[in-house]
């Protein structure tokens, strides 16, 4: 690989980049995306792979260190990096992110997981049993990040084996409140093509449990072995963490990024408006209450009560919301 120097010019304009950035003066000002060179596609601890996106050797991969002033760096993240070694890069800027999944560590601290994505794809399967809480917490954190969900159910192959009534009754509920929902079997290819057909020219990072078939996915979408698959049986149906960092991986017509699957979702980093805010539903609702502090349990005058009567809001839900609320007192 030729050695790749930056000209003055260009430090110059990452230095302001950088500055914007921290300023956040010029929030939306659109990514000038040929000013970057690389595109994050993995990390290990220190190490980064990027995949040179300019010159001779676009498409391949270089493993990069970050130069230290720059914040934690995550998939999808553009970048603009240099040759420093023979075999290695430096990273010396980062793009001003469009967007990120994020999730809070046991701090309640918000640890990025991808960055510029214009789908996150909420995975749950047949098994592990799905719940309705989980789901509700993926999708309150999504649309407080500003993000579009698409659900996926997985293992359909498998309904025919259990007491399906539940995951019935949940599809129906996400369904009915408009979220687009694939029902899929990454191990028969059923249901895939659609899936597909949304994900043209995007880029999707997929969430979800352990062992509910992520990297299976992936790799039924890619037409071949791209992503380390668990074995469920080994682990009593809880799946094994197979996958140990995010990794984006180039499919036909669009872009995958596969992550670590988590067994709970906390939202300590949130407030009860953005819980509320995440509940669809609910949240055109509760203005409508006659008390502003309506704690929607028993006070006269609740809107979400009259909502759950006449059947606009599921009694699931609320239980759902309410759950969610009570985690965080
Ligand atoms: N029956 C069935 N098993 C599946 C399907 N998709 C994945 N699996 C199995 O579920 C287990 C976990 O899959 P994996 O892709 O590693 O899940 P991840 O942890 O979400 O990435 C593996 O044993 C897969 O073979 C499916 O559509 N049907
Ligand atoms: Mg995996
Ligand atoms: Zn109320």
């Amino acid at each position: 690989m030729s050695k790749r120097r930056l000209s003055k010019q260009q430090r110059l304009r990452i230095a302001e980049n950088q500055q914007n950035e921290l300023s956040s003066a010029d929030k939306d000002s659109p990514i000038n995306e040929s000013d970057y060179n690389g595109r994050i596609i993995s990390h290990y601890g220190q190490q980064l792979d990027v995949e040179v996106l300019t010159g001779e050797n676009s498409t391949a991969t270089i493993r990069c260190h970050q130069r230290a002033n720059l914040p934690p760096l995550v998939t999808g993240d553009l970048v603009l990096w240099e040759q420093d070694t023979e075999e290695a890069g430096v990273i010396v800027a980062i793009a001003k992110r469009k967007n990120v999944f994020a999730r809070p560590d046991s701090q309640a601290k918000l640890k990025p997981l991808a960055a510029n994505i214009d789908y996150v794809l909420v995975v749950f399967a047949v098994v592990p049993e799905p719940f309705l809480n989980l789901i509700d917490r993926y999708l309150v954190a999504i649309n407080s990040l500003g993000l579009e969900p698409l659900l996926v159910l997985n293992k359909v192959d498998l309904l025919s084996t259990i007491p399906s009534e539940q995951i019935t009754n949940m599809l129906s509920i996400y369904r009915g409140l408009g979220y687009p929902v694939f029902e899929v079997s990454a191990l028969q290819g059923t249901g895939v093509a659609a899936l597909q057909a949304n994900l043209r020219n995007k880029i999707a990072v997929l969430v979800g449990q352990s062992g509910v078939g992520k990297s299976s996915l992936v790799n039924r979408l890619g037409y071949d072995h791209l992503a380390d698959v668990g074995d469920l049986s080994k682990s009593k149906y809880k799946g094994t963490h197979t996958t140990t960092t995010s990794r984006l991986f180039h499919l036909q017509d669009f872009d995958l990024i596969d992550s670590p699957g988590i067994r709970e979702f906390s939202l300590g980093h949130l407030d009860a408006d953005s819980v509320l805010a995440g509940f669809l539903e609910l949240r055109c609702c509760a203005a409508e209450c006659k008390f502003r502090d309506c704690s929607h349990s028993s006070e006269p005058g609740c809107a979400i009560q009259a909502a759950i009567e006449n059947g606009d809001v599921t009694a699931d839900r609320f239980e759902s919301f309410q759950s969610i609320l009570k985690s965080m007192e």
